[in-house]
């Protein structure tokens, strides 16, 4: 056996098998690139769903990392640490807002801007007690957790994990005539990805987002974006709302914040909506450590430049160009996406979306399938103009015969 396949089948053996990876064995990366257990090379076009934004170990963001691994890393909540005053203004300044609650993971965040709107539906807004209901949309992907799951319209997701959370409202992803008549006095939240991932890079149609913005306003309920993915610099903008000149009330934030180094995220809002939070009401021991913190600053300062957001909006023209020049009907049926971003919607003549990615592997392409006949691609932002032409002509040729 070879070492990719040894090294598979003891994964199989003794890690639950809940993912299909492709069958490679990454051993390092950087940039753009990842190489194997065999020394093989491959362009990386998913950047770990958006958490690699700033590339594969990204010497700025290494450097902040390794140094504060030599001064402190973690003390918990209990104390002050001399990194949090600053990660709590640039972020809270880089997203125009003014109070940040840090998390770990993407799912915490989200259940964190749960728990935000609730407890400011009843101590703000007035709703009577066990009253709150959030609206959501169908074919969302928040996270994995049980409340999350509760409200997911995917089978996969939410079979056999119930009883589920009560208190979420479902209507379709871009329709806002559903919108409208979903919202009640005991509405608190709208919660949306601006751009839906999982979905299969969903951009919504011109002029919803705004609309609910307007609406959520009007009824005083608070419109809770899910940047987890399409925010930080993925879309050409640091956020996906900003096309469309959208502010929500919150932004829920994660992956790319931790650099590609450790899992960062956060609730950013106002003081009105944030400020409902008494001590021992919510948290993580992991929460804003140090290290969490100091790698963050370093994103965040990377951001604030605009650079990669330029660098992803140009390169995201260029991969746009290139997608849509495949979108023939014959090889790609459709192309939806901004920025460096784009579900790619492969002809059935072709194969699925699983096995479009195995062949592009085999040409030394790393892609990700999702719902059958889409592959979604979103390279580092750092990845270079000639990289990228030459993974999306090993697109082409995998879609040539
Ligand atoms: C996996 C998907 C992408 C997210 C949004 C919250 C979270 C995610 C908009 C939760 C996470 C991930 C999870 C990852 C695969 C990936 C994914 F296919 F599942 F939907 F990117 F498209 N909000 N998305 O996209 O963040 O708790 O994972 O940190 O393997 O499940 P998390």
């Amino acid at each position: 056996m070879s070492t990719t396949e040894t090294l598979i089948a003891a994964a199989e053996a003794h890690g639950a098998h809940n993912y299909a990876p492709l069958p490679v064995v990454v051993a390092s990366a950087d940039g753009a690139w990842m190489t194997d257990v065999e020394g093989r090379r491959y362009l990386d076009l998913l950047a770990g769903y958006s958490a690699l934004n700033f590339g594969h170990r990204n010497r700025r963001i290494v450097e902040a990392a390794k140094a504060q691994l030599e001064r402190v890393t973690l003390t918990s909540r209990a104390f002050h640490h001399d990194r949090y005053a600053a990660f709590c203004e640039q972020l809270a300044q880089l997203c125009g807002m003014e109070m940040v609650l840090p998390m770990n993971t993407g799912a915490e965040a989200v259940e964190t801007a749960v728990k935000t709107a609730r407890k400011w539906g009843y101590r703000v807004k007035g709703v009577p007690a066990e009253m709150a209901k959030i609206v959501v949309a169908g074919n969302n992907f928040h996270g994995r957790t049980t409340t999350l799951i509760s409200f997911s319209t995917d089978p996969e997701a939410r079979a056999d994990f119930g009883p589920y959370t009560p208190g979420f409202e479902i209507v379709p992803y871009g329709d806002l005539t559903a919108m409208r008549s979903a919202l009640s006095e005991n509405t608190v939240a709208v919660l949306l990805e601006p751009i839906q991932g999982e979905a299969g890079v969903l951009v919504p149609p011109t002029g919803y987002l705004p609309a609910v913005r307007e609406l959520a306003r009007e009824r005083n309920v608070l419109f809770v974006a899910d940047e987890i993915q399409s925010g930080l610099g993925r879309t050409g903008r640091t956020f996906a709302c900003e096309h469309e000149g959208v502010v929500p009330d919150m932004y829920v934030l994660g992956k790319a914040l931790g650099g590609g180094v450790v899992p960062v995220s956060a609730v950013v809002s106002s003081a009105e909506v944030l400020g409902v939070f008494r001590p021992g009401e919510h948290g993580s021991t992991f929460g804003g450590n140090p290290l969490a913190c100091a790698v963050a600053l370093e994103v965040i300062a990377m951001l604030r430049t605009g650079e990669f957001q330029d660098r992803s909006a140009r390169l995201g023209e260029r991969l746009h160009r290139e997608l849509a020049a495949l979108a023939d009907g014959e090889r790609v049926t459709a192309v939806r996406g901004r920025g460096l971003w784009a579900g790619v919607d492969i002809a059935p003549k072709h194969g699925t979306g699983r096995e479009v990615s195995e062949r592009l592997m085999d040409r030394g392409v790393l892609v990700k399938d999702t719902h059958g006949a889409t592959i979604r691609i979103a390279p580092p932002l750092v990845i270079s103009e000639e990289d990228l032409d030459w993974g999306l002509a090993q697109l082409a040729a995998v879609l040539e015969g």
